[in-house]
């Protein structure tokens, strides 16, 4: 039976060591609660680390931990101290984090973190190879394990590999200061399916694909490596019911069950008519904006002094990888705000900020979230934010206002919430205002729709969504309608080659036989492909024809001495049999002295792109510029010239990257035909990458091999990866 390996940095799991005492105990982490019925599912593992490095466990200790880990499904990736150093403190949380979070001052670059964070990656996936088995389904977590699913892939095909990024994707003018990106993509681009909280993330991925791997990309699909990527957002819940029935638990309670920061949390209440309680909690990060959030509170109390002794922020700061030194910073700078503020505005009967540094059991979470008026959360970058969704599970009365920034991937779906700028003071006081004089009708009439929505889409639906869409993503081969040419297809083909009389071979040049260069011009053919042409020219029965958009001065140039057939222009020119060029169809270029100035605009006002002018077509190539202006560009080009050709025989083909205008009665398919009818072929093969090469395909008989290189869509029965798998499959025909 197929299984499904979940894989994070971290397992769902506590497991502490003191004077070597083992406590193992399940972690209450929203990943985990989202998690729980795809981990129990069948014979599902989770793979991750314990948290204890190599150097804290003794072997003993080490087996003790992988027996009690493995009850829990779990398996453990051991790391040593320097592992943690350099690749989880280090280039995870000083490079990955800050940089994902648009935090450009506090990113380092150091190399030696960068091979670590490799060589960590590799560890993950030595021990998921070790478990994993074809048709297995692999889900992959967050910014530690970028290179993960390339690593998987690599060494398994045949299993379907799922990753999701749990804090932002920067945009591409971001992303681009990253000095290893390209590898860092290709990582990510191992998968199947690669989602992200929102939208915004997904764009901003795509983009720095298109702009840095200049892959093509169909709305959310990715093309890539004879494999179809789908990217999608997928935006992650909490496990509501817990929430809201903590919620009813904690609001039915007895006075006596009650904690003690219930009981105190109850006072505050009482003290006076209209005390109101703010709560703001996060991990103590950088990223969560709290030194702002505190400003914005004084210039508050400054600027609505009525509110004095009647308001009272709860500011509970989790610590959070306190060995790292902005970290560190940002608890000093904590402190200091807490301590002027509640030194200046303090009375005898009141402070400001309730300051809590520390974790705290869920029972006072909900203590916390129940009592309290208007939850104040404004990160200054957030993936999702949790802690927002939370408090609104909480509030079973469905009163209370959140103030949430829209920084926070969370505000996309909480429109309902007061959504603030987290750098505007002026704002947020104004909004904590409005919040706190909000008439109780219009709080609950926003907290009913929100919690309608969290409630529909829960963590346990996001997990399920997110399985369902990489389930999906196992017929993305179908989608290119042709067959993938395996190796024993490919010995099909070599062995009808080699029985057949006479073999014609329709070969497209740029895409095919070589593949793409900046400019044209360098894509000559090398030294090693002419050994293959040659070798199988050299064959009894063998009518080798390169046959191309290239028009004939060049191909005269390239292939001056060779005997092989060439056909040019797409179909105008033919060189046969070592004899003169030939023109197959008559055909004038008078049309081209008013086109041509029409692209000299588009070249003008697109960077980077260039005219290629042949004898009887012009080409507009924009493989050199931005991907996207260059897409739009050339449907732009396209409209002009459809409304300005319509009355020529005239026609504009959409190459790959390029757009090219010609007369109409010139295709490959119909030179392909003409070669047809001058001989009898019992093997015909033709292979070609893009559009104009499909006019070819169709015209071929039934019986023919076409190949299509890539995935694209297609009217070739057969498809192959690249240029590297063209030449081998031509250099098997060649072998004898
Ligand atoms: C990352 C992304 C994204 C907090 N304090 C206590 C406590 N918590 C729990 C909350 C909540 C969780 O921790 C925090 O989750 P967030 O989503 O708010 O933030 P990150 O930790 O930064 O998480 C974030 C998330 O991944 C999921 O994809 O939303 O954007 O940065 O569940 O309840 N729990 C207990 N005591 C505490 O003191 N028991």
């Amino acid at each position: 039976m197929n299984k499904t390996i979940i894989v994070s940095n971290r397992l769902p799991l506590q497991v502490k060591l003191e004077d070597s005492q083992l406590e193992i105990k399940p972690s209450v982490g929203g990943l985990a609660t989202g998690m729980k019925s795809v981990h129990a599912d069948g014979n599902g593992i989770w793979v991750g680390w314990s948290g204890l490095t190599e150097e804290q466990l003794t072997p003993a200790l080490q087996d003790r931990v992988n027996a009690e880990v493995q009850k829990e499904k779990c398996v453990t990736v051991p790391l040593t101290t320097e592992d943690v150093d350099n690749f989880y403190l280090g280039f995870s949380n000083k490079t990955l984090w800050p940089l994902f979070h648009y935090f450009m001052e506090y990113t380092t670059f150091e190399r030696s973190e960068w091979e670590s964070y490799k060589a960590v990656n590799q560890k993950f996936a030595d021990v998921v190879l070790e478990h994993v088995n074809d048709g297995d389904t692999v889900w992959v977590h967050d910014y530690q394990l970028l290179l993960l699913p390339k690593l998987l892939r690599d060494k398994n095909p045949n299993i379907s590999i799922g990753f999701f990024l749990h804090i932002p994707f920067p945009s591409f003018e971001i992303f681009r200061t990253f000095p290893w990106r390209e590898e860092l993509l290709k990582g990510m681009l191992g998968s199947d399916l690669i989602g992200f909280h929102t939208y915004d993330y997904e764009r901003h991925f795509l983009s720095s694909v298109k702009r840095i791997l200049r892959l093509d990309v169909k709305f959310n699909d990715i093309l890539y490596d004879d494999r179809n990527i789908k990217v999608d957002s997928f935006p992650m819940g909490i496990d509501y019911n817990k929430f809201y029935n903590a919620a009813v638990a904690n609001t039915n309670q007895k006075e006596k069950e009650k904690s003690e920061l219930q009981r105190r949390l109850d006072e505050h209440i009482k003290t006076s008519l209209g005390a109101k309680i703010i709560l703001s909690i996060d991990r103590l990060d950088y990223t969560k904006g709290i030194p702002k959030r505190l400003r914005a509170f004084e210039y508050f109390l400054n600027k609505y002094p009525e509110f004095k002794e009647k308001v009272r922020l709860i500011l509970l700061a989790v610590p959070s990888r306190s060995n790292v030194p902005q970290y560190q910073k940002l608890k000093r700078e904590t402190d200091e705000l807490v301590g002027r503020i509640n030194g200046k505005f303090a009375t005898v009967s009141w402070t400001p900020v309730w300051y809590f540094y520390r974790s705290m059991p869920f029972e006072n979470l909900i203590d916390l979230y129940t009592s309290s008026d208007v939850a104040l959360i404004t990160p200054i970058r957030d993936g999702m934010n949790l802690v927002a969704k939370e408090y609104i599970a909480t509030r079973t009365n469905q009163d209370g206002v959140l103030i949430l920034s829209e920084m926070a991937g969370a505000s996309n779906e909480m429109n309902e919430a007061l959504l603030i700028n987290p750098n505007n003071f002026e704002q947020i006081a104004d909004t904590i205002k409005e919040a706190l004089e909000m008439p109780l009708e219009d709080q609950q009439n926003r907290i009913a729709i929100l919690q309608n929505r969290l409630k529909r889409y829960s963590v346990e639906k996001w997990a399920e969504e997110f399985l369902d869409a990489l389930e999906g993503t196992k017929s993305n081969d179908e989608q290119a309608q042709s067959t993938k040419l395996t190796p024993q297809l490919k010995q099909d083909i070599a062995k009808a080659f080699k029985t057949s009389n006479k073999k014609l071979l329709l070969l497209d040049f740029d895409g095919t036989l070589v593949g793409f260069k900046n400019n044209p011009k360098d894509a000559k053919p090398d030294a090693e492909l002419f050994k293959t042409l040659d070798a199988l020219h050299a064959k009894d029965g063998v009518d080798l024809v390169i046959i191309s958009g290239r028009d004939r001065e060049t191909f005269e140039d390239w292939f001056a001495n060779k005997p092989y057939t060439l056909v040019t222009d797409h179909g105008v020119w033919l060189k046969q049999n070592g004899k003169d060029w030939e023109m197959l169809e008559h055909l004038k270029n008078d049309w081209m002295s008013s086109i041509l100035p029409i692209l000299e605009t588009f070249v003008d006002r697109t960077p980077g792109t260039f005219i290629e002018k042949k004898r009887y077509s012009l080409a507009w190539h924009f493989r050199k510029t931005d991907p996207e202006l260059g897409q739009k560009r050339a449907i732009e080009l396209s409209t002009v010239l459809t409304s300005l050709i319509s009355n020529n025989d005239l026609s504009v083909l959409k190459g790959n990257k390029v757009t090219e205008i010609k007369s109409s009665n010139v295709n490959k398919g119909r030179a392909a035909s003409r070669l047809l009818t001058k001989e009898k072929y019992d093997f015909m093969f033709a292979i070609g990458d893009d559009w104009t090469d499909e006019y070819m395909f169709e015209e071929l008989p039934e019986t023919a091999y076409t190949v299509k290189v890539g995935i694209k869509k297609t009217n070739a029965k057969y498809h192959v990866k690249d240029t590297s798998e063209v030449r081998e499959l031509l250099n098997t025909f060649a072998l004898d």
